[in-house]
């Protein structure tokens, strides 16, 4: 019996020629840290900074730094760091082998080798995508939020390893080493996610033990937080589309990735210490990534959301097949249209409702899977940002933005964890105790479940739980909702 063999250094040569790598592997020296090496790293900023170096050269090899998993790191190394990324479409898919990673690491395992990394003068910038709950910062508030693991990490005491503690102590041993400027990059689906993560440096900062005011001055001066807006639709792995990948390189993948055709990364062009041209592999440079950050945040991600939540209580598995439902692309485009689109300034030159059709095109990609729950999960951390945001700006122009409030009523319905026909849906989110908790203790009425939700400090900002209107929109969804489901009370909605 022959089995295939594993990619790798080794089965390079007898890769098809669209399917190898742009740069020769281990050929480019590391000059980016990256926190984070998911599918969705693997399938975006790789893949751009490898067409970006191929293109216009520099020392800007990636080590990638997965905080917790092992897997990922053990998968990688089994393939000398290589991976593939298949591009589905209606047309077929299209695999290809990435070079971009010049090293792994897996952080749990040696906390103090990747803060060694991070005063490494080699290394001028440093990309995250950790996840919105691993920030550690209250979405509400932007406060971090301070425990016994956090403290014995900013100490140097683990074992735990936190993204701050990981960030703050690689930046004081830079400091120390006087290693030069560096860049930290936030690639989370966050609003304003370079002040965020500057904030929450300068919160963890100021509570390692014994930092001097020497170091704060030092961050000031030599750290930038450059906002992003990242975009590209990444569901996780499965079965099948590795065995896309197998059978396009003729060798097995463990860490393959897939994803849609459409990619775009706007980037605030704060660099000190130099980075890849990005801007040959697509990528936009700019002053300020917040108009662009608040158009994907509300017009694809809020979306994204109402169609996992909507989709998940009808008992739709995937984003695609949630989208047949009758009336949800109208509902969809009616809460684009009248609440999304009038709630704030987009970029230059850009129509929020053209901008709205299009992503809705995408998430229609037959060729993509996107399970309704991947999406769906950690929707406390999402919410605020996705879709709160959008009533909110609604609520202070005097408007009554009834789409808006039909995905929190969603969102509401889909964490009492049962799809419309009584089956169970899982509850994947940090703040669950809290969410079962509070609804345990309320009656089981729309009024009662709304109003212990709306209690939620962490998720509904105070003047918004406080707001009436809204409160009232939520019921009035929520009582169609638990009367009739999600397929009549869109069949209805007008
Ligand atoms: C999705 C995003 O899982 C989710 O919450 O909304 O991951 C989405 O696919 C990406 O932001 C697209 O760029």
């Amino acid at each position: 019996m022959t089995t295939t063999p594993l990619l790798g250094l080794g089965t390079l040569g007898r890769l098809p020629e669209h399917s190898r790598p742009l740069l020769e592997p281990g050929s480019v020296p590391a000059g980016i840290v990256h926190l984070g090496l998911g599918a969705f790293h693997r399938a975006h900023q790789a893949v751009y900074t490898e067409e970006a170096v191929a293109a216009g050269g520099g020392d800007w090899g990636i080590v990638g730094v997965s905080p917790r998993s092992s897997a990922v790191v053990d998968d990688l190394l089994a393939q000398d760091r290589l991976f593939s990324v298949t591009t589905l479409s209606a047309a077929g898919p299209h695999t290809r082998v990435v070079g971009a990673l010049a090293e792994v690491r897996h952080a749990a395992s040696d906390p103090a080798g990747v803060v060694a990394l991070l005063a490494d003068p080699a290394v001028r910038v440093v990309t995250l995508t950790v996840t919105e709950k691993a920030h550690r910062l209250d979405p509400v508030t932007g406060e971090l939020t301070v425990d016994a693991a956090l403290l014995a990490d900013l100490a140097g005491a683990g074992p735990s390893v936190t993204i701050p503690g990981l960030l703050v102590r690689g930046l004081l041993a830079r400091h120390r080493a006087d290693a030069g400027p560096i860049a930290l990059v936030s690639c989370d689906n966050m609003p304003s996610n370079g002040r965020r993560l500057h904030g929450m440096v300068e919160q963890a900062r100021v509570l390692v033990p014994g930092a001097a005011p020497a170091f704060g001055d030092w961050v000031r001066e030599s750290v930038t937080f450059p906002g992003t807006m990242v975009d590209r639709i990444v569901p996780a792995s499965t079965a099948e589309t590795l065995a896309i990948a197998e059978a396009a390189l003729g060798a097995r993948d463990l860490a393959g990735v897939h994803g849609e055709p459409y990619r775009q990364w706007v980037i605030e062009d704060r660099f000190p210490g130099g980075r890849p041209a990005w801007e040959l592999a697509g990528a936009v440079l700019t002053g300020d990534a917040g108009p662009w950050e608040r158009l994907k945040l509300r017009a694809l991600n809020g979306v994204h959301s109402a169609i996992a939540y909507l989709g998940a209580l009808a008992g739709r598995d995937t984003i695609v097949t949630a989208l047949e439902i009758p009336g949800l692309r109208t509902a969809m485009e009616r809460f684009i249209a009248e609440d999304v689109a009038t709630s704030f300034e987009p970029p230059p030159g850009v129509s929020v409702v053209g901008y709205g059709a299009s992503v809705l095109e995408r998430f229609a990609n037959p060729a993509i899977a996107h399970a309704t729950r991947q999406v769906a999960m950690d929707g406390s951390q999402k919410l605020p940002q996705r879709v709160l945001h959008t009533i909110l700006d609604r609520r202070a122009a005097g408007a009554s933005p009834r789409w808006a409030a039909l995905v929190v009523a969603a969102w509401m319905r889909f964490v009492q964890g049962r799809t419309d026909d009584g089956r169970e849906l899982p509850l994947n989110d940090p703040l669950a105790a809290q969410i079962r908790t509070r609804l345990a203790a309320a009656p089981a009425t729309p009024q009662g479940v709304a109003d212990a939700l709306f209690g939620l400090d962490a998720v509904f900002p105070a003047e918004l739980a406080a707001d009436a209107t809204v409160r009232a929109l939520v019921v009035d969804w929520l009582t169609a909702l638990d009367r009739h489901g999600v397929e009549a009370t869109l069949a209805g909605a007008s």
